[in-house]
């Protein structure tokens, strides 16, 4: 739950749940109003005990039917689960259930005795999704009803660390200079190769939605604001079916000037050793959540290890010998893919990048160095990956800010320079040599939470079945 004690009040609520829970003892005795879901109703006749939910924690409300008006007691005692309920009464402490001679005495409980209640929305029944109780539903019918499903307490403590996730990465990279940026979203021309764009009218114009921020972060640092980064969606309409892709996921990017790849590989792994160590130190709380469930399911639990610095750097050359020493199928020249990953995670099975890529296997605006040749004398490039164990997190690299040879790529890849001049024009006039990476927000809260598919960790997942809810 959250840490709502400093939560000021609101229309709905004099105190949230939490801030009664954890400070009740300086409340006995005072009118109060919270505001929540009904998790529970209980009782008949004369009294009725409804369990309250709001973000912060869980509260008894105790009604008694000669303590308000009939009306409302009557709709207090027939309130359908998850309804959403207002009430105000006085703070009591709970009797403590009977103990055991000298058995500890147990931390004191709170409850509401409700004088006044209002229903604020009924839930229908019966629920598509079950809240408390582990009824088993497939994920399409939990996506279905995410609003439902995000009630639940260890998918909401999925999303609360996807917003500390996000925070900490950004606060890390705030303090090594870098500035937020936006990029359009509605584009002209592909950055990752043409084949995944999804097409729209702009107006009578032809137009894409973006693939990544790519280009633009570049213009960005190529005019002078020198470290960027932005956290924002992409669009890939790839034909996938995978529990790591999605058509619309969100990229979390960085541009940095005077950098190269090795650079930016170091800013990336200090980003997460931060978000690691920040999460072990204040959100412990949601991991155990987390792992609650994992316990009913019996499924294995997440420890959030802070990882070494530095990564292991395992080279492409040497990943392809680790593969084929490792039995596996692969040469020179070909994709690692997951199943070879799969190898080298049996060595490397935490976070560690695959740097200096076959240029041909980059995109074009990925840098290379003449000299840099791979075993088989094909050319090397500055282009990089993350990954954590068999799945990749991120890709990037040095970028080729040399103008006339960013135009040979393009031509390289049969991609026309032409179309890329609102482009290739911003290195005309003086271009720093820069680097940067995109990371998958998705894949990496996959490895910290221990989700086996990255639509257990985006709210509303865009595959290529599903655009609701
Ligand atoms: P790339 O295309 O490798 O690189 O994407 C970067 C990272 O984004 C994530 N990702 C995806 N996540 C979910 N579903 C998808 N369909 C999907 N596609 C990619 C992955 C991947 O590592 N412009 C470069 C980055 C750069 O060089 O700065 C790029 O977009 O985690």
């Amino acid at each position: 739950m959250r840490d709502s004690t400093d939560w000021l009040p609101t229309s709905y609520r004099t105190h949230t749940i939490g801030q009664i829970v954890s400070g009740g003892a300086d409340l006995v005795g005072e009118e109060v109003s919270v505001a929540g879901y009904a998790e529970t109703v209980r009782g008949r006749g004369a009294i009725a005990f409804i369990m309250l939910r709001d973000g912060t924690g869980h509260i008894q409300a105790f009604a008694k039917r000669d303590n308000m008006e009939e009306v409302t007691f009557e709709a207090l005692q027939s309130a359908t689960r998850e309804s959403t309920i207002q009430v105000t009464g006085v703070v009591a402490q709970k009797r403590p259930p009977k103990q055991k001679e000298g058995a500890p005495t147990p931390p004191a409980e709170y409850e509401v005795t409700v004088s006044s209640a209002t229903i604020l929305s009924s839930a229908a029944t019966p629920l598509p999704v079950g809240v408390t109780d582990d009824v088993k539903v497939g994920l399409d019918i939990r996506l279905d009803n995410r609003y439902l499903d995000l009630r639940r307490a260890h998918v909401n403590a999925m999303f609360q660390l996807r917003s500390k996730v996000l925070q900490y990465g950004r606060d890390h990279l705030i303090s090594e200079g870098f500035n937020e940026m936006n990029s359009p979203k509605i584009i002209a021309s592909a950055s990752e190769g043409g084949t995944n764009l999804f097409p729209m009218m702009y107006f009578d114009t032809p137009a894409f939605l973006s693939q990544s921020p790519q280009l633009y972060k570049q213009l960005a640092v190529l005019g002078g604001l020198e470290r960027v980064f932005e956290i924002g969606p992409a669009f890939r309409a790839e034909k996938h079916d995978t529990y790591r892709h999605l058509n619309e996921f969100i990229s979390f990017d960085i541009e940095g000037a005077w950098m190269n790849d090795e650079d930016v590989m170091c800013v990336q792994e200090r980003m997460i050793h931060h978000i690691w160590t920040e999460v072990a130190a204040k959100d412990q709380h949601l991991i155990d959540v987390i792992n609650e469930y994992k316990t009913s399911q019996g499924e294995e639990l997440v420890t959030v290890d802070v990882p070494e610095l530095p990564f292991p750097r395992i080279s492409y050359c040497d990943a392809i010998e680790i593969v084929q020493n490792g039995g596996g199928e692969i040469e020179w020249g070909n994709d690692i893919e997951s199943h070879h990953c799969d190898i080298i995670a049996a060595e490397h099975p935490g976070f560690h990048f695959l740097p200096q890529w076959p240029m041909a296997m980059k995109p074009f605006y990925i840098y290379h160095n003449e000299d840099e040749k791979g075993a088989t004398g094909g050319q090397l490039s500055r282009g990089f990956d993350l990954n954590y164990g068999r799945d990749e997190m991120t890709s990037g690299g040095q970028r080729e800010h040399r103008v006339d040879v960013l135009e040979q790529n393009l031509r390289n890849m049969d991609l026309n320079p032409e179309d890329f001049t609102f482009y290739t024009d911003g290195f005309r006039y003086g271009a720093p040599p820069h680097a940067g990476w995109g990371l998958g927000v998705a894949r990496l809260l996959m490895v910290l939470t221990g989700a086996g598919n990255v639509r257990e960790v985006v709210l509303f997942p865009r595959d290529r079945s599903r655009v609701t809810p």
